[in-house]
């Protein structure tokens, strides 16, 4: 059975994005492989976070998890910094990640503009994330396209380490959705939506009420024609509606253009609100219940166990072929 890991960070409101481009991708993938999803907590801590709120975002990114519809019983579900491998891992792989490829990752480069108080956690944190992945030897690493850079990284890494110290690795493959990888700000369609986008009109939370959700879509940038049509270089704005539309009904964006035409953009908007809006209902009602039980801690405490006899045997032989001794 194929192995799959992904991660998200507890960091600010998981928006349609994250949810399109990832975690509603994860649910099917639970019934046809052995699945790790993981709350990277670790990765949060790359930029000053409050403590309060990151344990806060923690426990909900997990509810989230279940909410959106992973089962703890078919997928393991945990928070990174509850397995201590992913910490060594992630030291261990610093050791053979070449600062010159750290410097080339464009999410470092975009993070890290303008600021001279930028961390060295920020520039390693692909490394760690390849050690989160390389841990569970998994074969398929479902992600949005923004996170493809990371993954070649990882895969570098692995057949290095593999060349290097005998084989010990799985090389993990992206796989990364054809429509919805890349779902673009409201705001502004030409740049990602994004937790720390500078105005909240970029981004749909999963959170969001009806009313924020149709305001939001009403005033999503678009352009000046009137054609539906899809074509992201020119029509970022109407693609992303479409993309949008698209990822969450399963129809294709050429049969949704079809439906559309003659239609003007506000039609367009209105319904893709109402798409969006049915698609979160569950998810948000389902939310409030498991925040209020207690039973995340539970869910996340037994994935821990899950998750660390899972990558026991894969941390063990990197310490063995790099030349470790075992402790008592
Ligand atoms: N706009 C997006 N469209 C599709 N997928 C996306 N992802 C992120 N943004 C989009 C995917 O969501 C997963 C979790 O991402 P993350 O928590 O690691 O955060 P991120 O990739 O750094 O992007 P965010 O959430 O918008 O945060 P910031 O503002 O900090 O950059 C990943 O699979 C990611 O590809």
């Amino acid at each position: 059975m194929a192995r799959v890991f992904s991660g998200m960070q507890p960091t600010g409101n998981l928006h349609l994005g994250n949810y399109l481009g990832a975690l509603k991708r994860f649910i099917p993938l639970q019934e046809e492989a052995e699945s790790f999803f993981c709350v990277v907590d670790l990765h949060a801590l790359t930029v000053p976070r409050d403590p309060e709120d990151l344990r806060k975002k923690t426990v909900e990114l997990a509810a989230l998890y279940v909410a959106a519809g992973l089962d703890p019983e078919k997928a393991t579900l945990f928070a990174q910094s509850h397995n201590p491998h992913h910490a060594e891992a992630g030291w261990l792989l610093q050791c053979v990640t070449r600062m010159g490829e750290l410097s080339r990752m464009t999410q470092f480069k975009d993070k890290s503009q303008g600021s001279d108080s930028v961390t060295a956690g920020l520039f390693t944190y692909p490394a760690l994330m390849a050690g989160d992945i390389l841990l569970y030897q998994a074969d398929e690493v479902p992600v949005g396209e923004d996170q493809k850079q990371h993954l070649e990284l990882a895969r570098d890494l692995a057949e290095r380490f593999n060349r290097q110290y005998g084989e010990t690795f799985t090389i993990p493959e992206p796989r990364i959705g054809e429509t919805g990888a890349r779902i673009m700000g409201l705001d502004n369609p030409e740049k990602k939506m994004s937790k720390s986008a500078a105005s909240e009109a970029n981004f749909i939370g999963l959170l969001e009420d009806e009313k924020s959700i149709v305001k939001k879509f009403k005033r999503a940038v678009t352009d000046s024609e009137n054609d539906i049509r899809y074509d992201p270089e020119k029509k970022p704005g109407v693609s992303n509606l479409l993309s949008i539309m698209s990822v969450i009904t399963g129809k294709p964006v050429q049969t949704l253009t079809e439906e559309y035409q003659g239609k003007g953009y506000g039609h367009l908007k209105v319904d893709t609100a109402e798409v969006v809006i049915q698609e979160l209902k569950p998810i948000q009602e389902r939310f409030r219940e498991l925040t209020q039980t207690g039973e995340i801690e539970e869910v996340l405490a037994k994935g821990a166990e899950k998750a660390r006899a899972a990558s026991e045997k894969t941390m063990a032989r990197m310490k063995e072929v790099m030349g470790l001794i075992p402790g008592r």
